[in-house]
Protein backbone atom coordinates (compact mmCIF):
# COMPACT_ATOMS: atom_id res chain seq x y z
CA UNK A 1 0.00 0.00 0.00
CA UNK A 2 1.29 3.54 -0.91
CA UNK A 3 0.92 5.79 2.01
CA UNK A 4 0.64 9.55 1.58
CA UNK A 5 2.23 11.61 4.82
CA UNK A 6 1.48 14.85 5.31
CA UNK A 7 4.41 17.17 6.12
CA UNK A 8 6.30 20.19 6.67
CA UNK A 9 9.65 21.95 5.04
CA UNK A 10 12.54 21.39 6.89
CA UNK A 11 15.08 24.34 7.15
CA UNK A 12 18.62 24.01 5.77
CA UNK A 13 18.13 21.08 3.60
CA UNK A 14 20.48 22.65 1.06
CA UNK A 15 23.28 20.16 -0.74
CA UNK A 16 26.44 21.31 -0.29
CA UNK A 17 29.80 21.06 -2.24
CA UNK A 18 28.91 17.06 -2.43
CA UNK A 19 25.39 16.86 -1.49
CA UNK A 20 23.18 17.19 2.06
CA UNK A 21 25.51 16.58 4.79
CA UNK A 22 24.23 16.42 8.29
CA UNK A 23 25.19 14.87 11.93
CA UNK A 24 23.38 11.31 11.88
CA UNK A 25 21.00 12.15 14.74
CA UNK A 26 19.49 14.54 12.45
CA UNK A 27 18.92 12.27 9.34
CA UNK A 28 17.62 10.18 12.26
CA UNK A 29 14.60 12.69 13.12
CA UNK A 30 11.36 12.05 12.30
CA UNK A 31 10.86 12.79 8.16
CA UNK A 32 13.87 14.13 7.63
CA UNK A 33 15.40 11.48 5.34
CA UNK A 34 11.74 11.54 4.05
CA UNK A 35 11.72 15.22 2.93
CA UNK A 36 15.05 15.30 1.35
CA UNK A 37 14.12 11.85 -0.72
CA UNK A 38 10.77 13.20 -1.76
CA UNK A 39 12.36 16.64 -2.38
CA UNK A 40 14.94 14.87 -5.32
CA UNK A 41 12.00 13.36 -6.98
CA UNK A 42 10.57 16.66 -7.02
CA UNK A 43 13.26 18.01 -8.31
CA UNK A 44 14.35 16.12 -11.42
CA UNK A 45 10.56 15.95 -12.20
CA UNK A 46 9.21 12.77 -10.50
CA UNK A 47 10.84 8.95 -11.07
CA UNK A 48 7.97 7.28 -12.28
CA UNK A 49 9.37 4.49 -14.80
CA UNK A 50 13.06 5.77 -14.45
CA UNK A 51 16.25 3.37 -12.95
CA UNK A 52 17.94 4.25 -10.46
CA UNK A 53 21.47 2.99 -8.70
CA UNK A 54 21.55 3.20 -4.83
CA UNK A 55 24.38 2.54 -2.40
CA UNK A 56 26.57 3.78 0.55
CA UNK A 57 29.77 3.65 2.08
CA UNK A 58 28.48 1.56 5.04
CA UNK A 59 28.00 4.21 7.79
CA UNK A 60 25.34 4.08 10.88
CA UNK A 61 22.16 4.48 9.09
CA UNK A 62 23.19 3.30 5.87
CA UNK A 63 21.16 0.27 6.53
CA UNK A 64 18.09 2.15 7.40
CA UNK A 65 18.49 4.47 4.86
CA UNK A 66 18.41 2.60 1.93
CA UNK A 67 15.23 0.29 2.93
CA UNK A 68 13.42 4.00 3.28
CA UNK A 69 14.68 5.31 -0.09
CA UNK A 70 13.33 1.85 -1.79
CA UNK A 71 10.13 2.01 -0.20
CA UNK A 72 10.12 5.48 -1.61
CA UNK A 73 10.95 5.07 -5.21
CA UNK A 74 8.29 1.76 -5.23
CA UNK A 75 5.68 4.29 -4.06
CA UNK A 76 6.92 6.94 -6.61
CA UNK A 77 6.57 4.31 -9.30
CA UNK A 78 10.38 4.01 -10.33
CA UNK A 79 10.68 0.79 -12.52
CA UNK A 80 13.48 -0.35 -10.78
CA UNK A 81 16.85 0.04 -8.35
CA UNK A 82 19.88 -1.56 -8.63
CA UNK A 83 21.40 -1.48 -5.19
CA UNK A 84 25.00 -2.79 -3.66
CA UNK A 85 24.89 -5.84 -1.69
CA UNK A 86 23.49 -5.02 2.04
CA UNK A 87 23.41 -1.31 0.80
CA UNK A 88 27.12 -0.80 0.01
CA UNK A 89 28.92 0.74 -2.78
CA UNK A 90 32.16 3.12 -2.90
CA UNK A 91 31.20 6.22 -5.21
CA UNK A 92 33.12 5.66 -7.63
CA UNK A 93 31.87 2.02 -7.77
CA UNK A 94 28.07 3.90 -7.74
CA UNK A 95 29.42 6.31 -10.32
CA UNK A 96 30.18 3.11 -13.16
CA UNK A 97 27.12 1.49 -12.33
CA UNK A 98 25.00 4.18 -13.45
CA UNK A 99 26.66 4.98 -16.17
CA UNK A 100 27.06 0.79 -16.83
CA UNK A 101 23.41 -0.01 -17.05
CA UNK A 102 22.14 3.09 -18.55
CA UNK A 103 20.35 4.19 -14.88
CA UNK A 104 18.56 7.63 -15.24
CA UNK A 105 20.58 8.75 -11.92
CA UNK A 106 21.56 7.29 -8.11
CA UNK A 107 21.79 7.74 -4.69
CA UNK A 108 24.87 8.00 -3.09
CA UNK A 109 24.63 7.77 0.76
CA UNK A 110 27.85 9.35 2.65
CA UNK A 111 29.16 12.27 4.44
CA UNK A 112 32.87 11.15 2.49
CA UNK A 113 35.86 11.97 5.03
CA UNK A 114 33.52 13.13 7.68
CA UNK A 115 33.49 10.66 10.61
CA UNK A 116 30.52 8.85 11.12
CA UNK A 117 28.67 6.84 13.87
CA UNK A 118 25.72 7.65 15.70
CA UNK A 119 27.52 10.99 16.82
CA UNK A 120 29.13 11.87 13.49
CA UNK A 121 27.73 12.75 10.05
CA UNK A 122 25.88 10.96 7.49
CA UNK A 123 24.93 12.50 4.12
CA UNK A 124 23.25 11.97 0.84
CA UNK A 125 23.90 12.93 -2.81
CA UNK A 126 21.92 12.74 -5.99
CA UNK A 127 23.80 11.79 -8.82
CA UNK A 128 22.34 12.66 -12.51
CA UNK A 129 22.62 9.87 -15.77
CA UNK A 130 26.27 10.48 -16.39
CA UNK A 131 27.15 9.23 -13.06
CA UNK A 132 28.16 12.51 -11.85
CA UNK A 133 26.89 14.74 -8.99
CA UNK A 134 24.21 16.91 -9.92
CA UNK A 135 25.00 20.34 -11.45
CA UNK A 136 23.93 23.16 -8.95
CA UNK A 137 20.81 23.98 -11.57
CA UNK A 138 19.89 20.57 -10.03
CA UNK A 139 20.18 20.67 -6.35
CA UNK A 140 19.31 24.22 -6.63
CA UNK A 141 15.72 22.74 -8.00
CA UNK A 142 16.08 20.13 -5.15
CA UNK A 143 16.37 22.58 -2.32
CA UNK A 144 13.36 24.23 -3.58
CA UNK A 145 11.47 21.34 -3.38
CA UNK A 146 12.79 20.85 0.03
CA UNK A 147 11.49 24.33 0.84
CA UNK A 148 7.72 23.77 -0.51
CA UNK A 149 6.97 19.92 0.37
CA UNK A 150 4.02 18.99 1.90
CA UNK A 151 4.32 15.35 1.62
CA UNK A 152 5.91 12.51 0.49
CA UNK A 153 5.14 8.64 -0.84
CA UNK A 154 6.35 5.82 0.95
CA UNK A 155 5.10 1.76 0.05
CA UNK A 156 3.93 0.32 3.52
CA UNK A 157 6.18 -2.96 2.77
CA UNK A 158 8.63 -5.20 4.79
CA UNK A 159 12.41 -4.76 4.41
CA UNK A 160 14.18 -6.23 1.58
CA UNK A 161 17.25 -8.92 2.71
CA UNK A 162 19.89 -6.69 0.81
CA UNK A 163 22.56 -9.76 1.45
CA UNK A 164 21.27 -12.08 -1.49
CA UNK A 165 22.22 -11.33 -4.46
CA UNK A 166 19.58 -11.19 -7.67
CA UNK A 167 16.69 -9.30 -8.47
CA UNK A 168 13.41 -9.02 -6.68
CA UNK A 169 10.18 -7.44 -6.14
CA UNK A 170 8.64 -4.20 -3.68
CA UNK A 171 5.77 -3.47 -4.61
CA UNK A 172 5.72 -2.85 -8.50
CA UNK A 173 8.87 -1.68 -8.36
CA UNK A 174 11.72 -4.59 -9.69
CA UNK A 175 15.06 -4.66 -6.95
CA UNK A 176 18.40 -5.80 -8.40
CA UNK A 177 20.74 -6.52 -5.63
CA UNK A 178 24.52 -6.73 -6.80
CA UNK A 179 28.03 -7.59 -6.03
CA UNK A 180 29.51 -4.08 -5.44
CA UNK A 181 32.91 -4.76 -6.32
CA UNK A 182 32.90 -6.77 -9.38
CA UNK A 183 31.84 -4.07 -11.97
CA UNK A 184 34.57 -2.08 -10.80
CA UNK A 185 37.57 -4.60 -10.25
CA UNK A 186 36.49 -5.15 -14.51
CA UNK A 187 37.17 -1.52 -15.44
CA UNK A 188 40.07 -0.95 -13.58
CA UNK A 189 41.74 -4.13 -15.23
CA UNK A 190 40.74 -2.42 -18.87
CA UNK A 191 42.47 0.61 -18.09
CA UNK A 192 45.88 -0.75 -16.11
CA UNK A 193 48.37 -3.18 -16.70
CA UNK A 194 47.54 -5.54 -14.33
CA UNK A 195 50.48 -7.96 -15.85
CA UNK A 196 52.76 -5.24 -15.26
CA UNK A 197 51.79 -4.63 -11.70
CA UNK A 198 51.17 -8.27 -10.40
CA UNK A 199 55.11 -8.39 -12.04
CA UNK A 200 56.43 -5.43 -10.27
CA UNK A 201 54.77 -7.11 -6.51
CA UNK A 202 56.30 -10.69 -8.12
CA UNK A 203 59.84 -8.79 -8.10
CA UNK A 204 59.19 -7.90 -4.22
CA UNK A 205 57.87 -4.67 -4.25
CA UNK A 206 56.10 -3.96 -0.90
CA UNK A 207 52.97 -2.20 -0.43
CA UNK A 208 50.76 -1.09 2.48
CA UNK A 209 47.00 0.13 1.39
CA UNK A 210 44.65 1.37 4.31
CA UNK A 211 40.94 1.37 4.06
CA UNK A 212 40.43 3.00 7.34
CA UNK A 213 37.44 0.70 7.71
CA UNK A 214 35.61 2.45 5.36
CA UNK A 215 34.20 1.35 2.42
CA UNK A 216 37.49 0.25 -0.24
CA UNK A 217 37.94 -2.39 2.15
CA UNK A 218 36.67 -5.09 -0.17
CA UNK A 219 37.63 -3.34 -3.16
CA UNK A 220 41.47 -3.34 -2.17
CA UNK A 221 41.03 -6.85 -1.39
CA UNK A 222 39.88 -7.93 -4.52
CA UNK A 223 41.71 -5.82 -6.75
CA UNK A 224 45.37 -5.24 -4.80
CA UNK A 225 45.36 -8.77 -3.20
CA UNK A 226 43.33 -11.10 -5.32
CA UNK A 227 44.02 -10.30 -8.66
CA UNK A 228 47.10 -8.42 -8.32
CA UNK A 229 48.72 -10.81 -5.87
CA UNK A 230 50.19 -8.37 -2.98
CA UNK A 231 49.91 -10.26 0.19
CA UNK A 232 47.13 -10.06 2.34
CA UNK A 233 48.48 -7.85 5.06
CA UNK A 234 49.23 -5.28 2.69
CA UNK A 235 45.55 -3.80 2.92
CA UNK A 236 45.11 -2.35 7.11
CA UNK A 237 41.56 -1.82 8.51
CA UNK A 238 40.25 -3.47 5.70
CA UNK A 239 36.65 -4.62 7.28
CA UNK A 240 34.29 -1.77 7.17
CA UNK A 241 32.78 -0.13 10.27
CA UNK A 242 29.69 1.92 10.74
CA UNK A 243 31.92 4.06 12.84
CA UNK A 244 35.13 3.43 10.97
CA UNK A 245 36.50 2.39 14.01
CA UNK A 246 35.97 5.42 15.62
CA UNK A 247 37.94 6.98 12.93
CA UNK A 248 38.30 10.27 10.87
CA UNK A 249 38.16 8.48 7.22
CA UNK A 250 39.68 11.54 5.50
CA UNK A 251 43.55 10.55 3.86
CA UNK A 252 45.93 12.81 4.92
CA UNK A 253 49.07 12.40 6.36
CA UNK A 254 46.88 14.07 9.91
CA UNK A 255 44.36 11.34 10.28
CA UNK A 256 46.04 8.99 8.53
CA UNK A 257 48.69 8.93 10.88
CA UNK A 258 49.17 5.34 11.64
CA UNK A 259 50.00 4.80 7.82
CA UNK A 260 52.29 7.53 7.65
CA UNK A 261 54.52 6.64 10.60
CA UNK A 262 54.45 3.22 9.07
CA UNK A 263 55.61 4.89 6.02
CA UNK A 264 58.46 6.79 7.63
CA UNK A 265 59.58 4.24 9.70
CA UNK A 266 62.53 2.16 8.87
CA UNK A 267 60.76 -0.70 8.32
CA UNK A 268 59.02 1.23 5.21
CA UNK A 269 57.24 -0.96 2.77
CA UNK A 270 58.25 1.36 -1.04
CA UNK A 271 54.55 2.42 -1.44
CA UNK A 272 51.22 3.26 1.06
CA UNK A 273 48.14 4.50 0.20
CA UNK A 274 44.79 5.54 1.53
CA UNK A 275 41.41 6.19 0.93
CA UNK A 276 38.53 7.96 2.45
CA UNK A 277 34.80 7.19 4.01
CA UNK A 278 33.25 6.86 0.22
CA UNK A 279 36.02 5.81 -1.55
CA UNK A 280 36.71 8.51 -3.77
CA UNK A 281 39.65 10.25 -2.02
CA UNK A 282 43.28 9.11 -2.17
CA UNK A 283 46.81 9.52 0.10
CA UNK A 284 50.03 8.69 -2.10
CA UNK A 285 53.00 8.11 0.06
CA UNK A 286 56.31 6.71 -1.07
CA UNK A 287 58.97 5.34 1.80
CA UNK A 288 59.76 8.08 3.75
CA UNK A 289 58.01 10.83 1.11
CA UNK A 290 54.58 11.74 0.56
CA UNK A 291 52.97 13.38 -2.27
CA UNK A 292 50.74 16.24 -2.33
CA UNK A 293 47.41 15.62 -4.17
CA UNK A 294 48.54 18.41 -6.44
CA UNK A 295 52.04 16.89 -7.09
CA UNK A 296 50.24 13.55 -7.63
CA UNK A 297 47.36 15.05 -10.29
CA UNK A 298 50.53 16.85 -12.38
CA UNK A 299 52.48 13.48 -12.15
CA UNK A 300 49.79 11.46 -13.20
CA UNK A 301 49.22 14.25 -16.43
CA UNK A 302 52.96 13.74 -16.97
CA UNK A 303 52.65 10.03 -17.07
CA UNK A 304 48.88 8.44 -17.95
CA UNK A 305 49.91 7.50 -21.18
CA UNK A 306 51.67 5.03 -19.76
CA UNK A 307 48.35 2.90 -18.44
CA UNK A 308 47.04 1.12 -21.31
CA UNK A 309 43.64 2.95 -20.61
CA UNK A 310 45.29 6.23 -21.49
CA UNK A 311 47.74 5.58 -23.99
CA UNK A 312 46.50 7.41 -26.27
CA UNK A 313 47.07 10.76 -24.81
CA UNK A 314 45.01 13.58 -22.55
CA UNK A 315 42.18 15.59 -24.29
CA UNK A 316 42.66 17.93 -21.60
CA UNK A 317 43.14 18.41 -17.63
CA UNK A 318 41.17 20.36 -15.05
CA UNK A 319 41.70 21.02 -11.90
CA UNK A 320 40.07 23.14 -9.31
CA UNK A 321 41.21 26.39 -8.76
CA UNK A 322 42.40 26.02 -4.89
CA UNK A 323 45.01 22.87 -6.33
CA UNK A 324 48.28 23.92 -7.08
CA UNK A 325 49.04 24.97 -10.29
CA UNK A 326 51.74 21.98 -10.87
CA UNK A 327 49.10 20.90 -13.27
CA UNK A 328 49.19 24.09 -15.83
CA UNK A 329 53.11 23.19 -16.03
CA UNK A 330 52.40 20.02 -17.05
CA UNK A 331 50.16 20.73 -19.84
CA UNK A 332 52.11 23.62 -21.27
CA UNK A 333 54.65 21.56 -21.85
CA UNK A 334 52.99 18.93 -23.29
CA UNK A 335 50.14 21.31 -25.20
CA UNK A 336 47.24 20.56 -23.11
CA UNK A 337 44.20 22.41 -22.20
CA UNK A 338 43.72 23.09 -19.10
CA UNK A 339 41.02 24.31 -16.86
CA UNK A 340 40.53 25.55 -13.81
CA UNK A 341 36.96 24.89 -12.20
CA UNK A 342 35.22 26.12 -8.22
CA UNK A 343 35.80 23.08 -6.02
CA UNK A 344 33.65 19.92 -6.27
CA UNK A 345 33.58 16.98 -8.80
CA UNK A 346 29.99 18.13 -9.88
CA UNK A 347 32.48 20.99 -11.97
CA UNK A 348 33.97 18.40 -14.31
CA UNK A 349 31.22 16.67 -15.40
CA UNK A 350 30.45 18.76 -18.29
CA UNK A 351 34.47 18.74 -19.37
CA UNK A 352 34.38 15.51 -18.81
CA UNK A 353 31.00 14.59 -20.69
CA UNK A 354 32.08 17.05 -23.75
CA UNK A 355 35.68 15.31 -24.22
CA UNK A 356 37.29 18.38 -23.39
CA UNK A 357 39.20 17.23 -20.01
CA UNK A 358 40.71 13.29 -19.70
CA UNK A 359 42.54 13.84 -16.47
CA UNK A 360 40.91 16.03 -13.32
CA UNK A 361 41.90 16.53 -10.09
CA UNK A 362 41.42 18.75 -6.66
CA UNK A 363 44.09 19.00 -4.18
CA UNK A 364 41.81 17.83 -0.96
CA UNK A 365 43.01 14.02 -2.50
CA UNK A 366 40.63 13.40 -5.09
CA UNK A 367 42.25 12.29 -8.69
CA UNK A 368 40.28 10.81 -11.76
CA UNK A 369 39.68 10.62 -15.05
CA UNK A 370 36.49 9.73 -17.74
CA UNK A 371 36.40 6.50 -16.71
CA UNK A 372 33.79 7.31 -14.22
CA UNK A 373 32.12 11.02 -13.21
CA UNK A 374 33.53 11.07 -9.53
CA UNK A 375 36.55 11.24 -8.40
CA UNK A 376 38.06 7.66 -7.80
CA UNK A 377 40.69 6.81 -4.36
CA UNK A 378 41.68 3.32 -6.15
CA UNK A 379 41.95 4.50 -9.54
CA UNK A 380 44.48 7.11 -8.37
CA UNK A 381 46.80 4.30 -5.98
CA UNK A 382 46.17 1.64 -9.59
CA UNK A 383 47.58 4.68 -11.86
CA UNK A 384 50.80 5.10 -9.42
CA UNK A 385 51.29 1.46 -9.26
CA UNK A 386 51.44 1.12 -13.27
CA UNK A 387 53.43 4.07 -13.57
CA UNK A 388 56.18 2.41 -10.84
CA UNK A 389 55.21 -0.75 -12.49
CA UNK A 390 56.98 0.72 -15.79
CA UNK A 391 59.33 3.20 -14.78
CA UNK A 392 61.16 0.89 -11.86
CA UNK A 393 61.53 3.84 -9.76
CA UNK A 394 60.71 4.50 -6.15
CA UNK A 395 58.39 6.95 -5.38
CA UNK A 396 61.02 9.47 -4.26
CA UNK A 397 63.17 9.55 -7.52
CA UNK A 398 59.70 10.07 -9.76
CA UNK A 399 59.41 13.08 -7.46
CA UNK A 400 62.36 14.38 -7.77
CA UNK A 401 62.51 14.19 -11.38
CA UNK A 402 59.14 15.62 -11.57
CA UNK A 403 60.12 18.33 -10.06
CA UNK A 404 63.50 18.72 -11.72
CA UNK A 405 61.21 18.62 -15.62
CA UNK A 406 58.57 20.99 -14.28
CA UNK A 407 59.91 22.83 -10.99
CA UNK A 408 57.98 22.40 -7.82
CA UNK A 409 54.83 24.36 -6.88
CA UNK A 410 55.08 23.91 -2.68
CA UNK A 411 52.15 23.70 -1.73
CA UNK A 412 50.00 23.62 1.95
CA UNK A 413 46.18 24.22 2.83
CA UNK A 414 45.61 25.36 6.35
CA UNK A 415 41.83 24.37 7.78
CA UNK A 416 40.58 26.31 10.65
CA UNK A 417 37.54 23.44 11.42
CA UNK A 418 34.28 24.68 13.78
CA UNK A 419 34.92 27.60 14.20
CA UNK A 420 32.21 30.42 14.38
CA UNK A 421 30.13 30.20 11.37
CA UNK A 422 29.28 34.35 11.91
CA UNK A 423 32.78 35.22 12.44
CA UNK A 424 33.97 32.90 9.10
CA UNK A 425 31.46 35.09 7.37
CA UNK A 426 32.48 38.07 8.18
CA UNK A 427 35.99 37.12 7.71
CA UNK A 428 34.97 36.17 3.51
CA UNK A 429 32.86 39.06 3.82
CA UNK A 430 35.19 41.86 5.15
CA UNK A 431 38.14 41.02 2.56
CA UNK A 432 35.58 40.83 -0.54
CA UNK A 433 34.60 44.27 0.11
CA UNK A 434 37.89 45.11 -0.12
CA UNK A 435 39.30 43.33 -3.19
CA UNK A 436 39.78 46.28 -5.66
CA UNK A 437 41.74 47.96 -3.41
CA UNK A 438 44.27 45.56 -2.89
CA UNK A 439 46.55 45.36 -5.71
CA UNK A 440 50.02 47.35 -5.03
CA UNK A 441 49.73 46.90 -1.50
CA UNK A 442 51.78 45.14 0.71
CA UNK A 443 50.88 42.23 2.81
CA UNK A 444 53.01 41.10 5.34
CA UNK A 445 56.13 40.46 3.81
CA UNK A 446 54.51 40.39 0.41
CA UNK A 447 53.31 42.66 -2.38
CA UNK A 448 49.68 41.80 -4.04
CA UNK A 449 49.31 42.07 -7.90
CA UNK A 450 46.20 40.95 -8.56
CA UNK A 451 43.02 40.06 -6.14
CA UNK A 452 39.60 38.76 -6.94
CA UNK A 453 36.76 36.66 -6.25
CA UNK A 454 36.75 33.55 -8.49
CA UNK A 455 34.05 33.07 -10.64
CA UNK A 456 33.23 30.23 -13.14
CA UNK A 457 31.83 30.44 -16.69
CA UNK A 458 31.54 26.88 -17.51
CA UNK A 459 32.51 26.47 -21.30
CA UNK A 460 30.41 24.07 -22.34
CA UNK A 461 26.91 25.03 -20.93
CA UNK A 462 28.12 28.53 -20.50
CA UNK A 463 26.28 28.60 -16.61
CA UNK A 464 28.28 30.81 -14.23
CA UNK A 465 28.98 30.04 -10.29
CA UNK A 466 30.27 33.28 -8.30
CA UNK A 467 31.40 33.94 -5.33
CA UNK A 468 33.67 30.60 -5.12
CA UNK A 469 36.79 31.41 -3.13
CA UNK A 470 38.56 34.72 -2.91
CA UNK A 471 42.43 34.39 -5.02
CA UNK A 472 45.08 36.50 -4.14
CA UNK A 473 48.31 36.58 -6.09
CA UNK A 474 51.83 38.29 -5.17
CA UNK A 475 55.14 39.66 -6.92
CA UNK A 476 56.77 36.87 -7.72
CA UNK A 477 54.33 34.34 -8.36
CA UNK A 478 52.77 33.04 -5.04
CA UNK A 479 48.95 32.58 -4.87
CA UNK A 480 46.76 32.52 -1.65
CA UNK A 481 43.31 31.76 -1.44
CA UNK A 482 40.41 31.44 1.14
CA UNK A 483 37.24 29.98 1.09
CA UNK A 484 34.45 28.35 3.35
CA UNK A 485 33.92 24.43 3.20
CA UNK A 486 30.57 23.21 2.38
CA UNK A 487 30.83 19.96 3.62
CA UNK A 488 30.72 20.45 7.02
CA UNK A 489 28.05 20.00 9.48
CA UNK A 490 29.13 22.24 12.56
CA UNK A 491 29.99 26.23 12.97
CA UNK A 492 32.18 26.96 9.71
CA UNK A 493 35.23 26.13 8.62
CA UNK A 494 38.28 28.17 6.87
CA UNK A 495 40.62 26.91 4.02
CA UNK A 496 43.48 28.78 3.32
CA UNK A 497 45.53 27.64 0.64
CA UNK A 498 49.03 28.54 -0.17
CA UNK A 499 51.23 27.74 -3.39
CA UNK A 500 54.78 29.20 -4.28
CA UNK A 501 56.67 28.31 -7.12
CA UNK A 502 60.42 27.05 -7.16
CA UNK A 503 62.57 26.05 -10.05
CA UNK A 504 65.23 24.69 -8.02
CA UNK A 505 65.34 24.62 -4.93
CA UNK A 506 63.37 21.46 -3.61
CA UNK A 507 63.61 19.93 -0.27
CA UNK A 508 62.40 22.71 1.45
CA UNK A 509 59.72 22.23 4.60
CA UNK A 510 56.57 23.43 2.50
CA UNK A 511 55.64 25.18 5.71
CA UNK A 512 58.91 26.99 5.31
CA UNK A 513 58.51 27.50 1.41
CA UNK A 514 55.55 29.28 2.30
CA UNK A 515 56.36 30.92 5.68
CA UNK A 516 55.73 34.52 3.92
CA UNK A 517 52.02 33.39 2.70
CA UNK A 518 51.20 32.57 5.97
CA UNK A 519 52.39 36.14 7.10
CA UNK A 520 50.41 37.61 4.29
CA UNK A 521 47.73 35.86 5.16
CA UNK A 522 47.07 36.74 8.26
CA UNK A 523 47.91 40.34 7.45
CA UNK A 524 44.76 40.29 4.95
CA UNK A 525 42.57 38.39 7.05
CA UNK A 526 43.33 39.11 10.31
CA UNK A 527 42.69 35.66 10.99
CA UNK A 528 43.85 34.81 14.70
CA UNK A 529 42.27 37.16 15.75
CA UNK A 530 38.88 37.03 14.05
CA UNK A 531 38.13 33.25 14.35
CA UNK A 532 40.08 33.37 17.86
CA UNK A 533 42.61 30.49 16.95
CA UNK A 534 46.37 30.67 17.32
CA UNK A 535 46.90 28.19 14.67
CA UNK A 536 45.08 25.77 12.00
CA UNK A 537 43.57 22.88 13.12
CA UNK A 538 44.73 20.78 10.26
CA UNK A 539 47.60 21.56 7.75
CA UNK A 540 47.83 19.14 5.06
C1 LIG B 1 35.78 19.30 0.24
C2 LIG B 1 36.99 19.46 -0.64
C3 LIG B 1 36.57 19.39 -2.10
C4 LIG B 1 35.82 18.07 -2.35
C5 LIG B 1 34.66 17.96 -1.39
C6 LIG B 1 33.95 16.64 -1.51
O1 LIG B 1 34.88 20.35 0.02
O2 LIG B 1 37.66 20.67 -0.38
O3 LIG B 1 37.71 19.48 -2.91
O4 LIG B 1 35.33 18.03 -3.66
O5 LIG B 1 35.13 18.07 -0.05
O6 LIG B 1 34.82 15.56 -1.32
P1 LIG B 1 34.79 21.65 0.97
O7 LIG B 1 33.63 22.43 0.44
O8 LIG B 1 34.61 21.15 2.37
O9 LIG B 1 36.10 22.36 0.83
V1 LIG B 1 34.30 14.19 -0.53
O10 LIG B 1 35.49 13.00 -0.68
O11 LIG B 1 33.96 14.84 0.95
O12 LIG B 1 32.90 13.78 -1.39
CO1 LIG C 1 34.84 11.17 -0.39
Amino acid sequence: MIQTIATAPIAGQKPGTSGLRKKTAIFRQRAYLENFVQSIWNGIGGIAGKVLVLGGDGRAFNAEAVQIILKMAAASGAAKVIVGQNGLLSTPAASHLIRLRGADGGIILSASHNPGGDDGDFGIKYNTANGGPAPESVTNAIFEASEAIAEYQILTAPDLDLAVLGLSQMGDMAVEVVDPVSDYAALMEQLFDFAAIRALFASGFTLRFDAMHAITGPYAREILVNRLGAPEASVMNAVPLPDFGGGHPDPNPVWAHDLMEIMMGAQAPDFGAASDGDGDRNMIVGRGCYVTPSDSLAVIAANAHLAPGYAQGLAGVARSMPTSAALDRVAKARGLPCFATPTGWKFFGNLLDAGRATLCGEESAGTGSDHVREKDGLWAVLMWLNILAVKRQSVADVMNAHWAEFGRNYYSRHDYEGVDKAAAEALIADLRGRLDKLAGLPAGPLTVTQAEDFSYTDPVDGSVTAAQGIQIMFEGGARLVLRLSGTGTEGATLRVYMESFESTDFDMDPQTALGDLVLAAEALAGIKIRLGRDAPDVVT
